[in-house]
């Protein structure tokens, strides 16, 4: 087992009514529920065709962006740590995930603050674990993660999120241990040096947060030039219509926490 990206287990939660009240930065529209399950119904049909084990918990209406999973938790072979929002509307949705983390891992840490730190500003290479300084997650989060995982043998790497980017992972995403789909906008931090890096299409930036579940990257439908580099690269794609998520802002990982 490859732990970057073979995976035996998925965790996912039905979005609620009240998606409609998702935290977005820009409002380019209402969510509509129907058209979010049903793709959110597509997403956990693709995570099971891997034989994976798929766990979809049921809506939580009095957390509007709790189907956006994985910013609650970080899950590793070791075992799992619980995160801490840096958005005070999502702060409850770790508690909510905390149980069903518990049932599948004897062991689960948690950040306990100040500092904040959501899952989508993680990316887990084969060598170590970066995080994404952005504005949900900041110093103190890091370095608490940082002294969650020393004695797991973890190196943890604090990068600098693009001002208007969400997460880390927004514009970057695992494609196997030593390779990731980025943006061109990330490279000039040097992030990546010594990495194999794809980079999305022009004009395909949003294209960017896809995941790697096995034998499938899946990603958004719609980045059809980036979905071919793919392809021409060798690897199997799965295509999923996001556009409800992206009016808030959440993509392909968010809706999953994978171990
Ligand atoms: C938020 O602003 O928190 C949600 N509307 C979107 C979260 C996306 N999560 C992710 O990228 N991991």
């Amino acid at each position: 087992m490859n732990p970057t990206y073979q995976f035996r287990h998925a965790i996912t939660r039905k979005p609620a009514a009240s998606i409609t009240q998702g935290l977005r930065a820009i409002d380019i529209g209402t969510p509509d529920l129907e058209r979010m399950q049903a793709a959110h119904d597509a997403y956990v049909a693709t995570l099971r065709e891997t034989g994976a084990d798929v766990v979809t918990l049921p809506p939580l209406p009095a957390y509007p962006d709790s189907v956006f999973v994985e910013d609650t938790a970080l899950c590793l072979p070791q075992g799992a740590i619980l995160m801490r929002s840096g958005a005070a509307s999502r702060a409850g949705e770790v508690d909510e995930m905390a149980p069903t983390l518990r049932n599948h891992y004897k062991e689960v840490r948690r950040i306990k603050g100040p500092g904040t730190i959501e899952g989508g500003d993680i990316l887990v290479t084969a060598k170590e674990i970066l995080v994404g300084l952005s504005d949900r997650t900041n110093q103190a989060g890091v370095d608490e993660l940082a002294d969650l995982l020393r004695d797991w043998g973890y190196k943890v790497r604090a990068i600098t999120v693009p001002k208007g980017v969400l997460h880390f992972k927004t514009d970057c995403s695992l494609l196997d241990g030593e390779t990731i789909l980025s943006t061109p906008r990330l490279a000039p931090s040097g992030c990546f040096d010594g990495y194999n890096v794809i980079h999305t299409a022009d004009g395909e930036e949003a294209g960017a947060n896809a995941i790697r579940f096995n034998q499938f990257v899946i990603m958004a439908a719609g980045f059809p030039n980036t979905a071919k580099r793919l392809r021409d690269t060798g690897y199997e794609v799965r295509e999923i219509d996001n556009t409800e998520c992206a009016k808030l802002d959440g993509g392909m990982s968010c809706l999953s926490l994978r171990f």
